[in-house]
């Protein structure tokens, strides 16, 4: 099926596109959604995205700013406007209210409700509907969601900041600064893009830190915070427990075999405690809790460290994404190393990567890797 679009059409739908990129790591567990809408000379009348938290939805916003010029107008939206009564009314229905000639969607939507009634209710009215203009761009912005969706886990994308060899601390245990401040901001960015950052324990008992987004103005950013700590080993001290009213944060223990009085302080301090089943090694099994996630409605996880998370994930064939920080710097063999081993016994079974983008961020490098096709 080729369609021809017209470089409005294209400008439009990029508009919508970077619309939704905005509400990334706010709307979970909804997907953040970008919507245009011209009036019928082309001119834009509109402009929505997902409201944080989820609702209102892109085109509720974008009509109510149109406020009656949507009339025989196009809508550009950047997933296929849903054609369900949930917890607000269907905008398929308010698109066909509002008089819409026409309707432009990047992606459908893969959530049962909708999963192409939404665009078939909007053909039944009568408006034309044409589907697939930056779809590639639509699908990657919508991965958390459609991850969820369809295998009830979030998308799950790697962190580091590493030295040149890989490595995440010297011998002594010092890692404080590898990378310098422009990558560290960056990863401020990428956390208020996230749904959730999750952490091993070892990371917390190493750093300390407060995985928050402190770039000023987007302090109100910062996404949950999740520590993986099987035994219930953290301190109460620690900064995410200290601050854990103001940010909420949750501890991943193993089920069963906790001390009951350390799991009612715990959860004194704000903290949820979920108890995930352990795997062999005692550990709560990384596949169960990415699940358990999911269902909690987090779409979009990023995961900060350390050396044991990172290739528990990677064992299971959790990683979706790997964003790279890298200094140039050595620390050389007997500095901590980032993946802790993965027993790959031939290459064939390493997990492989592509290469999606390289970039310079002062002194270091940021490499983008997806997991390869699986
Ligand atoms: C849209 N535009 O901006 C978004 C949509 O719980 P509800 O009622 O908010 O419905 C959630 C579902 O709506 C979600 O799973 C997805 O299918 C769709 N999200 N749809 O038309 C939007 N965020
Ligand atoms: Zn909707």
């Amino acid at each position: 099926m080729s369609k021809t679009f017209s470089s409005a059409d294209e400008e439009h739908m990029r508009a919508a596109l970077a619309l939704a990129e905005d509400g990334l790591g706010r709307v979970a567990p909804n997907p953040s959604v970008g919507c245009i809408i011209t009036d019928r000379n082309g001119v834009v009348v509109g402009r929505g995205a997902t409201r944080p938290g989820g609702r209102p939805h892109a085109e509720t916003e974008a009509l109510a700013m149109a406020g009656g010029k949507a009339g025989f107008g196009t809508a550009y939206v950047t997933l296929e406007p849903c054609s369900h009564h949930g917890k607000t009314p269907p905008c398929c229905d308010a698109l066909i209210a509002a008089g819409v000639a026409r309707v432009v969607i990047a992606c459908e939507d893969p959530d049962p409700r909708v999963n192409g009634k939404g665009i078939a209710a909007l053909r039944a009215a009568g408006i034309t509907v044409e589907t697939g203009l930056l779809e590639e761009e639509a699908l990657e912005l919508n991965e958390g969601f459609i991850l969820k969706v369809e295998r009830g886990r979030p998308l799950v994308t790697l962190k580091m900041a590493t030295s040149l060899d890989a490595r995440i601390a010297t011998h002594s245990g010092q890692s404080k600064w590898i990378t310098g401040p422009i990558a560290r901001e960056a990863t401020h960015r990428l956390r208020a893009a996230s749904d959730a950052i999750m952490v091993g324990v070892n990371t917390v008992l190493a750093d300390d830190p407060e995985l928050t987004c402190r770039i000023p103005g987007m302090e109100d950013r910062s996404p949950l915070r999740i520590i993986v700590d099987s035994r219930l080993r953290l301190p109460l001290t620690a900064r995410v427990v200290v601050g854990a009213r103001e940010v909420p944060t949750w501890i991943i223990c193993a089920a069963g075999g906790q001390n009951r009085d350390r799991m009612a302080v715990i959860q004194q301090q704000g903290i949820e405690l979920i108890e995930i089943p352990a795997d062999n090694s005692g550990l709560p099994e990384i596949a169960a809790v990415l699940s358990e996630l999911g269902r909690r409605g987090i779409t979009r996880l990023m995961v900060e460290g350390g050396s044991h998370l990172f290739a528990s994930l990677l064992r299971a064939d959790l990683v979706d994404r790997i964003v790279w920080y890298r200094a140039p710097v050595i620390i050389g063999g007997d500095g901590l190393p980032v993946f802790q081993p993965l027993g790959v016994d031939s290459l064939d079974l390493a997990p492989r990567f592509e290469r999606r983008h390289v970039e310079a961020v002062g002194e270091d490098l940021v490499e983008t890797y997806y997991r390869s096709q699986r």
